[in-house]
């Protein structure tokens, strides 16, 4: 899939994408049956909830998924990502955060993404893509995944500070005045479509969700593509937060991922 001048425009002055069903639903399908087995590995790659009930965040789930390392170097994924940073690509993190349903502490507090991997893995530049795979229909009722548009142009927003709640995702919280003068000048969007939908979104673009009250699950797999030229230097994080190996990603084939569909 190649990205129209519209769609890049869009990308550039809003900082994020929504494709609608990008996916199909067998390889929707093959990604979420893949899911009990990532969410069950005991591994430090596995961050857990408050209350320990549920996995908050996995990580690196291309590293050892099969489903999970199609889904990375699926054309019409990988594509649109290194079309949008306009350079070759590698996986700078993958994440899976399964928001399961009635999570009391679900929720994220507005941020941006790119903070952390700047100041703590050495990232030269903010050239990175969170390329979001909707693995559950993201709905009003399930806490989708809010954005600010726009806040990207604001470049990396300085008045941050390291949450200490976020258990190993290293977060920073940004402070309410800025989140209210963002809001404020360019609102707040809700990004919704069914499961299979992929949103692109800039890594310094202001986003956050809410506590999933509903009973429904609302899973997203978060591929950070980073440009090959901009490494990070950075080794204190470990394999699954910080990849060292820059070398540009292949395409698999197409059918890739819904070939491995039961
Ligand atoms: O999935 C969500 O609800 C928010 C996740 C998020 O903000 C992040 O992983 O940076």
């Amino acid at each position: 899939m190649t990205l129209t001048d519209g769609q890049l425009e869009e990308y550039r002055q809003r900082g994020y994408l929504l494709v609608p069903e990008l996916l199909s639903s067998a390889e929707v399908r093959c990604l979420s049956e893949a899911l009990p087995d990532v969410l069950a590995r005991p591994g430090p790659e596995v961050v857990r909830e408050k209350d320990d009930t549920a996995a908050r965040l996995v990580f690196g789930a291309h590293l050892y998924s099969e489903p999970f390392a199609a889904l990375a170097r699926l054309p019409k994924v990988l594509g649109p990502s290194q079309q949008l940073i306009g350079e070759p690509v590698y996986l700078h993190q993958s994440r899976i955060n399964p928001k399961e349903g009635f999570a009391e502490s679900s929720g994220w507090e507005w941020h941006q993404d790119y903070p952390p991997w700047h100041a703590v893995d050495g990232m030269p530049e903010p050239r990175c893509v969170m390329t979001s795979v909707f693995l559950d229909d993201c709905t009003a009722a399930t806490s989708p995944l809010l954005v600010v548009p726009s806040s990207h142009g604001h470049g990396l927003i300085d008045s941050y500070r390291p949450d200490p709640e976020a258990r190993g995702a290293l977060l920073y919280h940004l402070g309410r005045d800025t989140v209210a003068s963002l809001a404020e000048e360019n609102g707040i969007e809700p990004l919704l479509g069914p499961a299979g939908s992929v949103a692109f979104v800039n890594c310094n673009l202001v986003h956050g969700s809410a506590n999933n009250v509903s009973p429904w699950r609302r899973a997203i797999a978060y591929l950070i593509y980073n440009a090959c030229s901009n490494g990070s230097t950075g080794t204190g994080r470990p394999w699954f937060q910080n990849e060292r190996d820059f070398t540009p990603l292949e395409p698999v084939d197409e059918a890739a991922l819904a070939a491995l569909a039961s």
